[in-house]
């Protein structure tokens, strides 16, 4: 089956808690460029501020995904694609593997149609994701080579996510992940600045994800990380 991530090279996160570079609207981000949105963030993100910017983004043609931190901050919206829910294979809080997802699944019916997840293997010990996931964060890259297996022939997860949120990653590490891999997806995110470390990850990662970029460089920035990672998978 074709899912639509088998064709982004690059995926913009949207934190809905942090504000665009003073004079951008989403006008402007939904035309950098890349090939999808996803809306997400910390704990802090609430409904709301989901809905303000799934809103701004709906008269494009660009997808547009939330990846909901948890189930409280679930929004229905008709302009959203889907959502790509985040599973942690390393968190060593529960919680964040079925935990949350059982709460969820229990008050809602869920839209399995557009609902996906994502095997998240979380890298960066100083992020929050990995403190209030409680990650094993020590890993190297045959550990995360084992993870990605797991996550793919055990869990049958087509979205592997290498995330090392804040910080630029190992590339051999995001190398070892790819080459686990038999079908699914790998996603890498974690601090891409530039066209540089765009063709860097895009030469390991199947897409990559930009986030912080956006919030603190703005959307030329952003644009330059989508002709780096198209470099790469030319
Ligand atoms: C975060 O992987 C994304 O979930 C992107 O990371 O914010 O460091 O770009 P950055």
């Amino acid at each position: 089956m074709i899912a639509p991530w088998d064709d982004w090279d690059h995926v913009l996160k949207v934190d809905p808690d942090k504000s665009l570079v003073d004079g951008e609207t989403f006008d402007d981000v939904m035309e950098t460029g890349t090939d999808a949105i996803e809306v997400g963030g910390t704990l802090d993100v609430t409904a709301e501020k989901m809905e303000r910017v799934i809103d701004a983004c709906r008269e494009h043609d660009v997808p547009l995904y939330q990846e909901p931190s948890n189930p409280a901050v679930v929004v229905e919206n008709d302009a959203l694609d889907g959502y790509l829910v985040p599973v942690v294979m390393n968190a060593g809080d529960p919680f964040w593997i079925t935990g949350a997802h059982k709460e969820w699944a229990r008050i809602a019916e869920l839209d399995w149609e557009r609902t996906a997840t994502e095997a998240y293997i979380v890298l960066n010990p100083e992020a929050s994701v990995a403190e209030y996931t409680d990650a094993d964060c020590d890993l190297d890259a045959d550990d995360v080579a084992a993870y990605a297996t797991v996550a793919e022939r055990m869990f049958g997860q087509d979205v592997v996510y290498v995330e090392y949120s804040g910080m630029l990653g190992d590339p051999d590490v995001v190398g070892a992940a790819h080459d686990a891999l038999e079908d699914a997806t790998l996603f890498y995110g974690g601090g891409i600045h530039d066209y540089d470390d765009a063709y860097e990850m895009g030469e390991r990662a199947d897409t990559i994800v930009v986030g912080d970029l956006l919030h603190d460089e703005g959307v030329d920035a952003v644009r330059e990380t989508v002709e780096g990672v198209r470099d790469a998978h030319d």
